[in-house]
């Protein structure tokens, strides 16, 4: 009967287009059922997959148990700013408000739970290693200036969730006069945690003092001070108690992983320790390991991140008080650990994220921030430097006009602790940093023709192109990417990097441009001689350092041909 065929004859015709009827009734009892059936387990699939990924979008399943902290079901926590929707459009302005005022994007991180989960970056084999259990209780010193609410809270939960009970005092925040009505219900949020106390400084004293507050405070044998932007990661404490416990002169620092600071995707950082040039500029020198899980010798510690006795600090000259706001601090306690019978180590088995930023988003207390950090370099100078700080001032030199203040009860604890030269800490720690004793020359390199200097135009990365520049009065900014040091090892360098060039193809006329390298120390292309006729000659491809054609870089290699486009000089020649 007809009646009961009509739906069908629909149905077959959506599906299969004009098809005769009789095929169609020919059809009819199979495509009924297939079609309610794929109709039926289509929808339940839909429906799964639209509920999964709202429920993996709206409830993030990537966060952890709070265990250590006392509280057992994992659930995401988030910060009071959590807001579930954000139109697109809000979002780009919102990420731009955060980024503007924290140079990092704040906004992400309001939207990320709190006890979020990241990656266990240790190194090959840290996870297996057992500790002792009873190393060292640690009180943990968080510092902090109008930090990002949920980013300061994330690093508090990190801690709490970490770090074993037993091993953990207490976590002292210390509020260094904060303006920012975003931590007003700071002390309400503390107040669900559990070892977690808030001071605030009745007015703004710059890291080193609010730290120094910190550890006045502090009970537990070992402090550990953190930045307010950090996460700690799987097993980060026992490793740096244990090597306190061994030997209470140490002074160990996590590897410091990345959070990116526009993402807060946390990402693992190489096995690395901190070193400086003569400018000061604090970078990351990779080290190669045998053994992945074997503690780094550190040069010099990054500053944020590190644990130490509590009275072997004390001991030691805790900081010097007269150092501003920010920088330098990390140089001076480098320094003074080393050569005063202590050491410092980087733990590849120890690991805590860090959000790095471009600059500051802070203001320095009323005076420039290059101001701040040349005078408290200039502190740290004077007292640890010895004969070696003419080469500092040689590239920061208007360092030398500051006024630094007294110093004289740092330089008494210098004597009082008894510590080593500079010229030892420099031969064991860093003997690939160029000295005056193991230089020829230093300064600018000028070219007597067109009366400029060589010039790295601010540029240090590896391979970037060295030019030449008006050449730049001591006062002047970027003066410094004009200083050169000329070694014993005749590479020609600036601050970390070596004048570098690819030796040319041997028949070609070819000039060669000259770019920046990290120096290698094997000679090869970094390898330079300066002739008695002021001639800067590659030793590998006997051109010569080239000025003055304009259809060539501003800096190239070619023939010499003993024209003054091929003569410099150096600001200082050092008599042997
Ligand atoms: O006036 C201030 N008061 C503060 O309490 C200025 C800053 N602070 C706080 C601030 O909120 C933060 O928690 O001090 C901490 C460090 O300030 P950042 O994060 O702006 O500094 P940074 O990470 O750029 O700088 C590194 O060098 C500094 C030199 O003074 C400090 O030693 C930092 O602790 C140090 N950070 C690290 O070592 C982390 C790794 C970075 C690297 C390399
Ligand atoms: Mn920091």
């Amino acid at each position: 009967n007809n009646d009961q065929l009509r739906p069908v004859r629909v149905l077959v015709k959506k599906q299969y287009g004009t098809m005769s009827k009789h095929y169609a009734a020919y059809l009819k009892p199979h495509v009924k059922t297939h079609g309610k059936f794929l109709w039926a387990s289509g929808m339940i699939l839909a429906t799964w997959t639209v509920f999964f990924i709202l429920y993996a979008n709206l409830f993030n399943f990537d966060y952890f148990e709070l265990s250590y902290a006392g509280v057992q079901d994992a659930q995401p926590v988030y910060g009071p700013f959590y807001k579930r929707h954000v139109a697109t459009k809000e979002k780009k302005s919102l990420t731009d408000l955060a980024m503007r005022k924290h140079r990092f994007n704040s906004f992400k991180s309001d939207q990320t739970p709190l006890n979020r989960k990241i990656p266990d970056t240790r190194s090959e084999g840290c996870a297996e290693l057992l500790y002792p259990h009873n190393l060292p209780v640690a009180s943990v010193i968080i510092v902090f200036h109008n930090e990002a609410l949920t980013v300061l809270l994330r690093t508090v939960y990190s801690v709490l969730d970490k770090t074993p009970p037993h091993l953990l005092k207490e976590i002292i925040l210390v509020d260094d006069f904060s303006d920012d009505g975003e931590l007003k219900t700071l002390d309400l949020e503390i107040s669900k945690l559990v070892k977690t106390s808030h001071i605030r400084l009745p007015k703004r004293s710059g890291l080193i003092k609010a730290r120094l507050f910190g550890a006045s405070r502090a009970t537990g044998e070992v402090m550990i001070f953190l930045d307010s932007h950090c996460e700690c990661n799987s097993g980060w404490v026992e490793p740096l108690l244990y090597e306190v416990k061994k030997d209470r002169s140490t002074v160990p620092s996590p590897i410091i992983d990345v959070i990116m600071y526009d993402t807060f995707e946390y990402r693992q950082a190489n096995p690395q320790v901190g070193a400086f040039d003569w400018s000061f500029t604090f970078y990351w020198q990779l080290r190669e390991q045998k053994n992945l899980t074997e503690p780094l010798i550190a040069p010099v510690m990054a500053g944020g991140l590190f644990a130490i006795d509590r009275s072997y600090f004390e001991e030691i000259g805790t900081y010097d008080t007269d150092m501003n706001i920010w920088g330098g601090e990390n140089m001076e306690m480098s320094f003074r650990i080393w050569m005063c019978g202590g050491r410092l180590l980087s733990l590849p088995c120890s690991r805590v994220g860090h959000i790095f930023r471009d600059r500051a988003p802070y203001n320095f207390g009323g005076e420039s921030q290059i101001l701040t950090l040349h005078r408290n370099y200039a502190r740290a100078v004077e007292v640890w430097l010895d004969g070696h700080k003419e080469l500092f001032y040689r590239f920061v030199p208007h360092a030398r006009d500051i006024d630094i203040g007294d110093i004289s009860s740092r330089v008494n604890l210098r004597k009082r602790l008894n510590c080593k030269s500079f010229d030892w800490y420099l031969e064991n720690l860093l003997p690939m940093l160029p000295t005056e004793k193991r230089l020829l020359a230093s300064g600018q390199i000028r070219n007597n023709k067109i009366g400029q200097c060589v010039d790295t135009l601010g540029f240090r990365k590896a391979n970037d192109t060295v030019s030449h520049y008006r050449c730049l009065p001591k006062r002047e900014p970027g003066y410094t990417n004009q200083v050169w040091m000329y070694s014993k090892n005749y590479e020609i360098i600036s601050l970390e990097n070596c004048l570098d060039a690819s030796v040319p193809d041997a028949n070609s006329r070819a000039f060669k441009r000259v770019s920046l390298w990290p120096c290698h120390g094997l000679g090869g292309n970094q390898k330079w001689h300066y002739s008695a006729t002021q001639q800067i000659i590659h030793a590998e491809s006997q051109l010569c350092l080239s000025v003055g054609d304009p259809s060539k870089p501003k800096l190239f290699l070619d023939h010499c041909d003993g024209s003054a486009h091929q003569m410099f000089t150096f600001t200082n020649i050092y008599s042997q």
